[in-house]
């Protein structure tokens, strides 16, 4: 089926467009007072998540609100650790907790592989519902966490800052580490292949914590595992959509990254989007970087910050706009379409 809008699809094959394609992390969220209402209504923002016609219809707002090119599931990455047992629980103002974190190795030996159509085909009903609300006008993009993202949270139990716990089984048991990743690998891959077959057209991973690792212990316990997944939905699945990875915090990388199979990566603010896209010439589309805390600022910064951004990247195939990480839940959405008024003027 041919998308409509496919500048995203474009630039993804780093391909001219008449103006690069722009969506936004978190694009659909708590800062939309339109959000706050619908979960409201769900019950709980896991309830949400269950619901296909209100979760579709969140992943709707931000589309009749502003001009973006690509829509993205509305769900989180936490499915899978859910489907596998731990008892995922989102505390209000806390984020999520899990009732049973991993603790020990007999829990990682014992972990259950999740059927991901019988325990997770709540979120293939919400990419069909998406396709039946968007037709074939945008692109669809599905995701997942990264296992090492994904383990974080296992082995934490929860966010916080540093990630300690679940970094010390680097050094204390590596071996169970790495397990515990392959068995993600499996199930990262088996959900990333039921969300292209229930109607995805990009796929996207999640490496929020791939940035706490040194530059060797990314390689091994993050990109590897991710590798290995671009790999078996291509060999296992047949499925060849493009794949943009996120490892937040790890532009260092870039390097790596161009070897990895990805078709783009995103990147953080902490590079420059121009190094960002010199590195990544002809070989990846990149995807970033603004800030986000500029939303929290007035709208001439904003519009000027945009200017920069534009002036730097626009002659870049390949260039997708967005932020460098999640729009922020105080975000005033007003400035939002300061943003994307001052990137159509920009465009035009
Ligand atoms: O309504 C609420 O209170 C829940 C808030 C919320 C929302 C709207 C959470 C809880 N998740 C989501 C949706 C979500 N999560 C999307 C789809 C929305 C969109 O992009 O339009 C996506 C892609 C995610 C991905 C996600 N969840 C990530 C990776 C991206 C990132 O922001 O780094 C991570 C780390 C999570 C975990 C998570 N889920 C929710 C929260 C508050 C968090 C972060 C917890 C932490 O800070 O550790």
């Amino acid at each position: 089926m041919v998308i409509e809008n496919d500048r995203l699809l474009r630039a993804l094959r780093l391909e001219p467009n008449d103006r690069p394609p722009v969506w936004l992390m978190r694009q659909a969220g708590r800062y939309l007072p339109e959000y706050l209402k619908v979960r409201a209504q769900a019950g709980s923002f896991m309830d949400l998540c269950r619901n296909a016609e209100l979760a579709s219809e969140v992943a709707m707002q931000p589309l009749r609100r502003y001009p973006l090119d690509a829509s993205i599931l509305f769900s989180d990455i936490l499915t899978i650790p859910d489907a596998m047992g731990l008892g995922l629980q989102f505390m209000s103002g806390e984020g999520p907790v899990f009732e049973r974190p991993i603790q020990n190795l007999k829990d990682i030996q014992s972990l259950p592989l999740p059927d991901v159509e019988e325990q997770l085909g709540y979120v293939m009903n919400v990419v069909r519902a998406m396709r039946i609300r968007i037709g074939q006008k945008l692109p669809i993009i599905g995701f997942s966490g990264s296992p090492w993202t994904l383990a974080c949270y296992m082995l934490e139990g929860r966010g916080t800052r540093d990630f300690a716990k679940a970094r010390s089984w680097l050094w204390r048991e590596p071996q169970g580490l790495q397990l515990l990743l392959d068995k993600l690998c499996s199930s990262v891959t088996d959900y990333l292949a039921a969300q292209a077959n229930a109607g995805a057209d990009v796929l996207m991973l999640f490496d929020t914590w791939g940035g706490l690792l040194s530059e060797a212990h990314y390689r091994e316990f993050s990109l590897q595992p991710m590798m290995k997944i671009m790999q078996a939905l291509q060999t296992r699945h047949g499925c060849s959509l493009p794949v943009i990875l996120f490892s937040k915090g790890c532009h260092t990388q870039i390097a790596d990254m161009c070897e990895s199979g990805c078709a783009g990566i995103g990147v953080d603010w902490r590079i420059d989007i121009n190094n960002a896209l010199q590195q990544a010439k002809g070989k990846l589309a990149v995807q970033g970087n603004l800030d986000p805390t500029v939303l929290l600022a007035d709208p001439e910064s904003i519009r000027s910050t945009v200017k920069k951004q534009f002036a730097d990247a626009v002659d870049h195939a390949g260039f997708i706009f967005n932020l460098g990480h999640g729009i922020m839940p105080e975000v005033p959405p007003d400035n939002v379409t300061v943003l994307l008024e001052q990137l159509r003027q920009l465009s035009d």
